[in-house]
C-alpha cells in the first residue's frame, strides 16, 4: 500500500476557563489544534495531530515543505522504517520543534490507519488495554490570582477531578487551591522551566506544606538534567518533566542523570506514538514513571489514552480545564466522574466530527 496524500486543518475552538486567557509563547492563548490527515492508495484515512498552539503555522510549513514529500508515495504499513528514515532524512533542519511536531503527527495518523486496516483499537496493536478508563487530572491555566485559582480548582473538583494541576509559580496560589479542594485531592504545581536551582528551591521550601504529587519543570534551561537532578535530590517534592525534551536519546539521558521521578512526554511533540512506546521502554527500565503531556483535545489525546491503557500501573492523563465550544471528538473525549473511557473502537476509535471541521477549520 501506499501513502497517497498528507494533509493539515488547523482548529481553533472556542473555550472558557472562568477567569482571563493568560498569554501562551507571547501571544494570545487559542486553543489550537493541528490535525494531520493521511490517506492512502486504497481509501483508508487516518487522523493524527501536531502540537498546535502558536507554533502550528510553522508546523504546518514544515508539514507541506519538508515531510509530506518525502512520506507521500512511501509505504504505511512499516511505520517503524518509515519514521526512521524521515528523521534520518530530516535530521538537518532540526531535531525537535515545527519539523518533529509534524513527524509526530503523521506518525499518530500511521497508527490511526494501522488499526483500522487491523480492525483494532490503537491499544490492542501495543499488547492490549490494561484498563477500561483512566484518571483525568484537571490541568488548569495560569490565572495568578489566588481567588481565580481556588474557585477554578474547586469547580473542577466539583465536577468529579480527583486530581488538580496549576500553572502557577508562587505559594499564595497553591495554598488558596489547597485550602479550596481539601486534603484528599492529588494537587500539582507547573512552573514551566523559570529558575535556577537555589530559586527552585526556594520555592519548593514554600509549597512544602501543601502535599503537592509533583512540581513539574523548575529548571531553565529544561535541558539542564544535571540542575533538575540536583532539585530532586534536595526538594522532597516529586520532580517531573519531559515536554521540552527531544527525543528518546535525550529522555534516556533526563534518566540516567536521575532528573525526574515522573517522565512527560508529548505524543504530538516528540516523535508520536512510535517515540512514546521508545520512552517507555526506557522509563521502565530506569524505574521513573511516564504520566503523558496532553492537554489537548484532539487525536493526541486519543493516542496518550491508548498508550496508558497499555500500561500495567493505572496512569493519569493530563486534561485541559476549559469549557470547549466545539468539541471535535463528542464522547470520546468526554470526562465523566474524573474518568476518561479508553476507545474501543478501530484506530484511534473516533474521527474528528465533520461538522466541527467545517466550522473552525482552516
Ligand atoms: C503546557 C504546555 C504546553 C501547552 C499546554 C500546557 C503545560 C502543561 O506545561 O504541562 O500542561
Ligand atoms: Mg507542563
Amino acid at each position: 500500500m501506499t501513502i497517497k496524500s498528507i494533509d493539515t486543518i488547523a482548529l481553533d475552538l472556542p473555550y472558557e476557563i472562568h477567569g482571563p486567557r493568560p498569554l501562551f509563547a507571547g501571544t494570545s492563548r487559542n486553543m489550537d489544534i493541528l490535525l494531520v490527515r493521511v490517506e492512502t492508495e486504497a481509501g483508508v484515512v487516518g487522523w493524527g495531530e501536531a502540537f498546535g498552539y502558536g507554533v502550528w503555522p510553522a508546523t504546518r510549513a514544515a508539514m507541506k515543505a519538508l515531510v509530506a514529500p518525502l512520506a507521500i508515495g512511501g509505504d504505511e504499513r512499516d511505520i517503524g522504517k518509515l519514521m526512521e528514515g524521515l528523521n534520518r532524512k530530516l535530521h538537518l533542519v532540526g531535531r525537535t520543534g515545527p519539523v518533529v511536531y509534524a513527524l509526530s503527527g503523521l506518525d499518530i495518523a500511521l497508527w490511526d490507519i494501522a488499526g483500522k486496516v487491523a480492525d483494532k483499537p490503537i491499544s490492542a496493536l501495543l499488547g492490549g488495554a490494561r484498563h477500561d478508563k483512566l484518571p483525568c487530572y484537571a490541568s488548569l491555566m495560569r490565572y495568578t490570582d489566588p481567588a481565580l485559582v481556588a474557585k477554578n480548582a474547586k469547580m473542577a473538583v466539583d465536577r468529579g477531578f480527583k486530581a488538580v494541576k496549576l500553572h502557577e509559580i508562587t505559594e499564595a496560589q497553591v495554598k488558596a487551591a489547597r485550602e479550596a479542594i481539601g486534603p484528599e485531592v492529588k494537587l500539582m504545581m507547573d512552573v514551566n522551566c523559570p529558575w535556577n536551582v537555589s530559586e527552585a528551591l526556594a520555592i519548593a521550601d514554600s509549597v512544602r506544606g501543601y502535599d503537592l504529587t509533583w512540581f513539574e519543570e523548575p529548571i531553565w534551561p529544561p535541558e539542564d538534567f544535571n540542575a533538575l537532578a540536583e532539585v530532586r535530590r534536595a526538594c522532597g517534592i516529586p520532580i517531573t518533566a519531559g515536554e521540552n525534551a527531544m527525543s528518546p536519546k535525550n529522555f534516556e539521558q533526563m534518566f540516567e542523570a536521575h532528573a525526574v521521578d515522573i517522565a512527560q512526554p508529548s505524543v504530538t511533540k516528540i516523535g508520536g506514538i512510535s517515540a512514546m512506546l521508545e520512552i517507555a521502554a526506557l522509563a521502565a527500565k530506569h524505574g521513573v514513571k511516564l504520566v503523558p503531556h496532553c492537554p489537548y483535545f484532539g487525536p493526541g489525546l486519543l493516542a496518550s489514552v491508548h498508550i496508558a491503557a497499555a500500561f500495567a500501573e493505572e496512569t493519569m492523563i493530563e486534561y485541559s480545564w476549559a469549557d470547549l465550544g466545539a468539541n471535535p471528538l463528542g464522547d470520546a473525549i468526554e470526562v465523566k466522574d474524573g474518568y476518561i473511557k479508553v476507545p474501543t473502537g478501530p484506530g484511534l476509535g473516533r474521527d474528528p466530527d465533520p461538522a466541527v471541521l467545517m466550522q473552525y477549520g482552516s
